[in-house]
């Protein structure tokens, strides 16, 4: 990795792999902190670019990837354990100063709500940060049945970025019957459209189909070296 131009701006952050990384040293006391949640079952350029795009919208002063643990609406379904998934995460997101990876999550024993890990963040960052939790537009379809969601909405306002194939009327269906309070708690971003998703990374990698350039090289070669997602399940 290149040398930063100014170390004095810069830490170096130990990876799980055993190499540092340098990160932006980050004053973030009353700043807006990004949450990037996520099964990352594989990471992909979809979360980045989605990441990336509300970083600078949002004047974010660091991206948190939360790998979760035990995702509440997929248990049973994650085919690779958290700690190699927090692995491709970090690999994922090493060369990006602002990124950083939490294990907050998978350290955390039972399912991974979305509130427990606001509520963590807000005693981490203090009443004054503005915790922004960043989702892709599938994700509101949903986000009514998730746990205790006015007391997260509370705690965090949410970045819903766009996401090819979801949105349109079915969206905005679903919004206008959002009470006004709770519609006030999401900014909607518009980002450049990748059709990517990890069920579909895992049905190539699966199928003998390439995956180079849907996910970065680093995950990729990860992915091949560790053997990981072989069979087609
Ligand atoms: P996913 O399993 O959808 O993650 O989980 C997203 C987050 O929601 C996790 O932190 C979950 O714990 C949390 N959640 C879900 C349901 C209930 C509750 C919490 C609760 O507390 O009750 P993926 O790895 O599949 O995707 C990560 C994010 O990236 C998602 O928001 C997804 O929409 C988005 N994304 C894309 N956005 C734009 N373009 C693409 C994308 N691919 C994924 N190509």
């Amino acid at each position: 990795m290149p040398l930063p131009p100014d170390l004095r701006d810069y830490e170096w952050v130990n990876t799980t792999f055993g190499f540092e990384v340098p990160k932006l040293k980050v004053e973030t006391a009353g700043q807006a902190i990004g949450i990037m949640g996520g099964t990352f079952d594989p990471v992909h350029y979809g979360h980045l670019v989605a990441a990336e795009a509300a970083r600078h919208r949002f004047g974010l002063v660091t991206v948190v990837f939360v790998p979760a643990g035990c995702p509440p609406h997929k248990r049973g379904l994650v085919r690779t354990n958290p700690r190699e998934r927090y692995r491709l995460t970090e690999l994922a997101t090493c060369s990006n100063p602002w990124f950083r990876v939490s294990p907050l999550e998978i350290d955390r024993p039972g399912c991974s709500y979305t509130i427990d890990t606001a509520r963590a963040f807000r005693a981490l960052y203090g009443p004054d940060a503005r915790l922004y939790f960043i989702t892709g537009a599938d994700a509101l379809l949903e986000i009514m049945t998730w746990y205790r969601v006015e007391e997260l909405l509370n705690e965090c306002q949410f970045i819903a970025v766009t996401r090819p194939g979801y949105g349109g009327d079915q969206l905005r269906a679903i919004i206008d019957e959002w009470p006004a309070a709770f519609v006030s708690r999401f900014h909607f971003l518009a980002i450049p459209g990748l059709a990517i998703s990890s069920t579909e990374i895992r049905r190539r990698l699966g199928t003998g189909r390439p995956i180079k350039y849907l996910v970065p090289e680093t995950v990729e070669n990860y992915i091949r070296e560790v053997g990981l997602y072989q069979t087609n399940a």
